[in-house]
């Protein structure tokens, strides 16, 4: 089900902060920046190499998920993504197997990819995304 790691997930206080500290110290290359109203966050996609991603997380207010993870737990990872081949199978195969699902239906997220989440104490605690990329990466 799993094919690779998409991306590391990493919240922050301060985007371009964060994005000259990783850009700096890994000569990592920004291939976007976004801001999903939905998932109330402003993010960048840095390319680690081929299709694998550290993405920067700054939330849009305190009470959005990452500003509520911020306020629980400070800055550091927060979730980590996989790529799947089909979200929406994903989510019924993981379903089945009895972890809760954070999204009924698969969302809009970054690159134009689909995802879905899994609740983290589902998972061994770790924040846990699907993604379908827009095109195969
Ligand atoms: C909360 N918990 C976590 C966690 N957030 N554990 C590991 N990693 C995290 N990131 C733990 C809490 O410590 C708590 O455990 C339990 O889960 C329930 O948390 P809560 O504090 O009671 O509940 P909430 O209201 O903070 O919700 C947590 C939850 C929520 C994970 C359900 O954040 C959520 O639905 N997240 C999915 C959407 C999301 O994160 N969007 C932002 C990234 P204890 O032991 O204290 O009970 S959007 C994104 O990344 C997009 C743009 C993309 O990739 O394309």
């Amino acid at each position: 089900m799993l094919m690779r790691i998409d991306h590391i997930g990493i919240a922050c206080h301060d985007l371009e902060e964060k994005i000259a500290l990783f850009s700096g110290l890994f000569d990592l290359e920004v291939v976007t920046r976004e801001v999903n109203e939905e998932q109330g966050v402003k993010e960048a996609m840095l390319r680690i190499a081929g299709d694998s991603y550290i993405q920067l997380l700054e939330p849009l207010s305190e009470d959005s998920p990452v500003g509520k993870f911020l306020a629980k737990r400070g800055e550091g990872v927060h979730h980590v993504a996989f790529g799947v081949p089909d979200v929406a199978e994903a989510m019924e195969e993981v379903a089945g197997r009895g972890a809760r699902l954070l999204d009924e239906a698969p969302r809009h997220g970054s690159m134009g990819s689909s995802i879905a989440f899994l609740h983290p104490k589902d998972v061994g605690g770790m924040l846990t995304e699907l993604v379908q990329a827009a095109k195969p990466r």
